[in-house]
């Protein structure tokens, strides 16, 4: 049991620690529950840059109402919403994006939220 709990632990760490140093060691998983299905859309974020970016992205918008789930693949450079629809749009959640700092889909990023952003989550950053 303890066990268990230690290699959780690592596997939380050592995906804390990849962040920015590295793209390709992505979180297939997610972490969506799969309690409460609603529609599901996705959406293109041809400006995020690695993992942090991820994490970013899908802590803020967990926390919008009427989305239940998010999940951002760093590879395909998309995010894959499930929302409640009597309660929010895609074109919500896209604005919602652009307000952390990230282009989504044709939506431009919201600037100032932009300039916030670790410099290894700017464009060429990890260049
Ligand atoms: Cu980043």
């Amino acid at each position: 049991m303890l066990k268990i709990k230690n290699l959780f632990l690592i596997v939380i760490v050592s995906a804390v620690l990849t962040g920015c140093s590295k793209t390709k060691n992505e979180n297939s998983t997610g972490n969506n529950s799969s309690e409460k299905k609603g529609e599901i859309v996705k959406i293109n974020l041809p400006t995020l840059q690695c993992a942090t970016c991820k994490k970013t992205i899908e802590t803020a918008l967990k926390k919008v109402d009427g989305i239940n789930s998010i999940n951002v693949s760093v590879k395909e450079k998309t995010a894959t919403v499930d929302f409640d629809k009597s309660k929010i749009n895609p074109d919500k959640i896209e604005t919602e994006i652009t307000l952390v700092g990230y282009d989504a889909n044709s939506k431009k990023k919201n600037e100032a939220a932009y300039e916030k952003l670790e410099d290894c989550c700017k464009i060429g950053g990890h260049q």
